[in-house]
C-alpha cells in the first residue's frame, strides 16, 4: 500500500486556524491579492508582516486536533507507505508526531532571504527593516508559497502520486492548483481516491468515494478502516 494524502485548510479548522475560502473565512477578511502575491508584499509589506504575524501568533496557540494525530498513527503503523502533503502553512501535523510531511506552501514558522534564499527559524514578530542573518540584507519574508511562485518539492510529490495505490484529500477546497490537480494525477495511476470533507468539494467527481463530516470524526474513523483492511 503507497498512501498519498493531502491536507488544506479544513484538517486544522477544529483547532481553531481559520480556512480560506468558507463563510467568514481569511479571503473574506483580506484581499488576497494584498497579502498572498510577490505584488503585494512589494507594495506593502507592513501590510503582510502583520497578516503573518497575526497568524504565527494563532498558530503558536494552537493545538494539533484528533485528525492531526490519527494520520502521524497512521504514518507510524505504515512506516515508508504514507506520504502527507499538506497545503497548510501550519505546523501542527509535525506537532502531531507527522514525521515525513511535505510542506508545498511553506512554513509560517520559516523566514527567506528574498535576496540569498537563506531560511531561519521566523521570530514571532517579523518586519520590513528585518536582516538577513547571513547576508544581512533586508530582503526577509516569510517562507511561505504566494500565487504565481513554484510551490515546493513538486519532483517528490509527482514521484509519490506516481506509485500511489491511496489518495486522499482531506479539509481542502480544491480550487488552488496545482494541489487541486492531485487527485486527477492519482486517479490516472490507478489510485483508489477519498475525499474527507464537511461538505463535497468542486472536484467531488473526481473521487470514487466521500466522507463527509468535520475531520476530527471523519480521519480517525478513515484511519482504522486502512488499518483494519491490513495495512
Ligand atoms: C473542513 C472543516 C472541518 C472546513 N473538517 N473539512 C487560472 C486557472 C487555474 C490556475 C490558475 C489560474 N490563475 C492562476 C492559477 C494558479 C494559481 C491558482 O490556483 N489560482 C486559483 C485561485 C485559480 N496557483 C498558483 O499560483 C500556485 N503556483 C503555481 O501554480 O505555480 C505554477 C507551477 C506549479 C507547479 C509546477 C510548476 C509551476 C501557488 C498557489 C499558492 C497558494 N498559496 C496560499 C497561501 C499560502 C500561504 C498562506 O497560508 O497564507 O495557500 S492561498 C491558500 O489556498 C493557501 C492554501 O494552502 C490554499 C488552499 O486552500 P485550502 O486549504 O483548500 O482551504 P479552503 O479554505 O479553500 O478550503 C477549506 C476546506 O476545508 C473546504 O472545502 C471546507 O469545506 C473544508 N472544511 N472545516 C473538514 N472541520
Amino acid at each position: 500500500m503507497q498512501i498519498v494524502i493531502l491536507t488544506g485548510a479544513g484538517i486544522s479548522a477544529e483547532s481553531g486556524l481559520g480556512t480560506f475560502r468558507d463563510a467568514g473565512g481569511l479571503w473574506s477578511q483580506y484581499d488576497l491579492e494584498e497579502v498572498a502575491t510577490p505584488e503585494g508584499f512589494a507594495r506593502n509589506p507592513d501590510l503582510v508582516h502583520a497578516f503573518y504575524n497575526a497568524r504565527r501568533a494563532n498558530c503558536a496557540a494552537a493545538t494539533p486536533n484528533a485528525a492531526h494525530r490519527a494520520l502521524a498513527r497512521l504514518e507510524a503503523a505504515l512506516p515508508g507507505q504514507v506520504t502527507l502533503v499538506t497545503q497548510n502553512v501550519d505546523d501542527l501535523h509535525a506537532r502531531a508526531g507527522s514525521r515525513a510531511v511535505i510542506q508545498m506552501h511553506g512554513a509560517l514558522m520559516r523566514a527567506l532571504c528574498a535576496e540569498c534564499g537563506h531560511r531561519w527559524p521566523a521570530p514571532a514578530t517579523m518586519s520590513p527593516t528585518d536582516r538577513c542573518p547571513a547576508c544581512r540584507r533586508a530582503a526577509t519574508r516569510p517562507d511561505v508559497v504566494w500565487f504565481g511562485e513554484i510551490p515546493y518539492r513538486m519532483d517528490d510529490i509527482a514521484a509519490a502520486l506516481d506509485r500511489a495505490t491511496h489518495f486522499a484529500a482531506i479539509g481542502t477546497s480544491g480550487q488552488v492548483w496545482p494541489a487541486a490537480g492531485f487527485v486527477k494525477s492519482a486517479r490516472r495511476n490507478g489510485a483508489h481516491c477519498v475525499e474527507l470533507n464537511l461538505e463535497r468539494s468542486d472536484l467531488a467527481a473526481m473521487f470514487h468515494a466521500q466522507h463527509i463530516g468535520p475531520a476530527t470524526e471523519v480521519v480517525p474513523a478513515w484511519v482504522d478502516s486502512l488499518l483494519a483492511q491490513g495495512g
